[in-house]
C-alpha cells in the first residue's frame, strides 16, 4: 500500500468514514507495507478506550453476551468496538458475515464497529494483530473495546495482555470447573461470568469459582466478582457491565490502569525492536552468505552452530555501528 493511498486513507478515517477505518485494519492486520507507519500516526489519538477481553470455552456465549453487552452500552450512549478472533476459520469473512446475520442492529448503528478477525498465529492464540486492530479502533473514538476469543492454550494469556479487564465466561456443564483449572482462566479472569444460567447448575458452578477464587490469594487487591447471565435474555448484563466500570475504577484508583498500559508499551517497544533486530540481521548478504558457509563447515564437523552463532553474531554488530 502506498504512502499517497494510507495518508488519504488517515485522512477519511479522521473524518469518521468507517470504510476508511476498515481499510486501515486489514493494512494492520495484514502486516501490509505502511502497517508501521499508520499505527505510529495513529498511536497519538489511541489510548481512550477501555477494553475488555471475553474468553471461555467454545459455545459458552460469548458472541451472545458481547452483543447484549454493547446493546447496553449504547443505551448508556457509550461508543463500541467488537474484534471478535476466530480460531477456526481461517478467513474472517464467514464469521463476519454469521456475526451480521446474528447482530443486524448492531450492524447499521453508526456507534458500533464490529471486526472479525482469524487467528492465524497457529499456537491457538489471540491472532497476533489483535492489540494493533484495537490500537485502530480506539483511535477511531470507540468508548469501549469488547474482544472475544476462545480460551483454549496460550490465548487467554495474549488476551489478558491486550485488555484492560478480562472477563471469563463459563456455563454449567460437566466439566467446567477441572476445564478452568487446566486453562489457567482462573487466573486471569478478573470478572467471571455464569452464563447460561437458565440452565441446571448454575448456583452449584458460582459456588466453586468463589471457592477456588477464595484458594488464591491475589496481590493486586481485587477480589473477582461472579455474575449470573442469560445472554440470550440479557438478563444480568447490565449487572456485569456495572462490574467492568467497578473493576475499571480500581485499576484507575490503585494505579494499576497506568502500570499495565506501561508494561504494554514496553512490549511493544521490544517487540518492535526484536523484529527489525531479526530483519536487519538476515537482510545482510554478507550475513546470508556467511550462514551458507558456516553451515558447510558445522556439517563436514569443522565447526559447531554455537560457534557459527558468536561469530555471525560479531559480524551483525559490527555491521550495526556502520
Ligand atoms: N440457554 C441458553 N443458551 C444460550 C445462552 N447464551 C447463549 N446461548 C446459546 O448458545 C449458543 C452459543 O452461543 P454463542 O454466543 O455463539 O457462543 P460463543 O461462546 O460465542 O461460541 P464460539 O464463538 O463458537 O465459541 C447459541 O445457540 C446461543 O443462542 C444462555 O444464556 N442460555
Ligand atoms: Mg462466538
Amino acid at each position: 500500500v502506498s504512502a499517497s493511498i494510507t495518508e488519504r486513507l488517515l485522512s477519511r478515517f479522521r473524518d469518521g468514514d468507517r470504510l476508511a477505518c476498515a481499510r486501515l485494519m486489514s493494512i494492520v492486520e495484514n502486516g501490509s507495507e505502511g502497517a508501521d507507519s499508520v499505527l505510529n500516526e495513529l498511536w497519538p489519538e489511541a489510548g481512550k478506550a477501555f477494553r475488555v477481553g471475553i474468553t471461555g470455552p467454545p459455545g459458552a456465549g460469548k458472541s451472545t453476551l458481547v452483543e447484549k453487552l454493547a446493546q447496553e452500552c449504547r443505551k448508556q450512549d457509550r461508543t463500541v468496538g467488537i474484534v471478535a478472533v476466530d480460531p477456526t476459520s481461517p478467513f474472517s469473512g464467514g464469521a463476519v458475515l454469521g456475526d451480521r446475520v446474528r447482530m443486524p442492529k448492531l450492524f447499521t448503528d453508526p456507534g458500533v464497529f464490529i471486526r472479525s478477525m482469524a487467528s492465524r498465529d497457529g499456537h491457538g492464540g489471540l491472532a497476533t494483530r489483535t492489540r494493533e486492530v484495537c490500537d485502530v479502533l480506539d483511535a477511531f473514538g470507540k468508548d469501549f473495546l469488547l474482544i472475544e476469543t476462545v480460551g483454549v492454550g496460550q490465548v487467554e494469556l495474549d488476551i489478558a495482555a491486550a485488555a484492560d479487564t478480562t472477563v471469563v465466561v463459563l456455563v454449567p456443564e460437566s466439566g467446567d470447573s477441572i476445564q478452568l483449572m487446566k486453562a489457567g482462566l482462573m487466573e486471569i479472569g478478573e470478572v467471571f461470568c455464569v452464563n447460561k444460567s437458565d440452565r441446571e447448575g448454575a448456583d452449584r458452578l458460582v459456588m466453586e469459582i468463589e471457592t477456588m477464587l477464595g484458594l488464591r490469594n491475589r496481590d493486586d487487591g481485587w477480589r473477582p466478582p461472579v455474575v449470573k447471565t442469560v445472554a440470550t435474555s440479557a438478563a444480568g448484563v447490565e449487572e456485569l457491565l456495572s462490574e467492568l466500570g467497578r473493576h475499571r475504577e480500581h485499576l484507575d484508583r490503585t494505579g494499576q490502569m497506568q502500570a499495565r498500559r506501561k508494561a504494554r508499551v514496553s512490549r511493544k517497544i521490544r517487540e518492535l525492536v526484536e523484529e527489525r533486530m531479526r530483519k536487519d540481521a538476515w537482510t545482510r548478504s554478507e550475513v546470508s552468505n556467511r550462514l551458507g558457509e558456516l553451515v558447510e563447515s558445522v556439517t563436514k564437523g569443522e565447526s559447531t552452530p554455537y560457534r557459527s552463532a558468536e561469530e555471525l553474531m560479531s559480524l551483525i554488530r559490527i555491521g550495526q555501528e556502520n
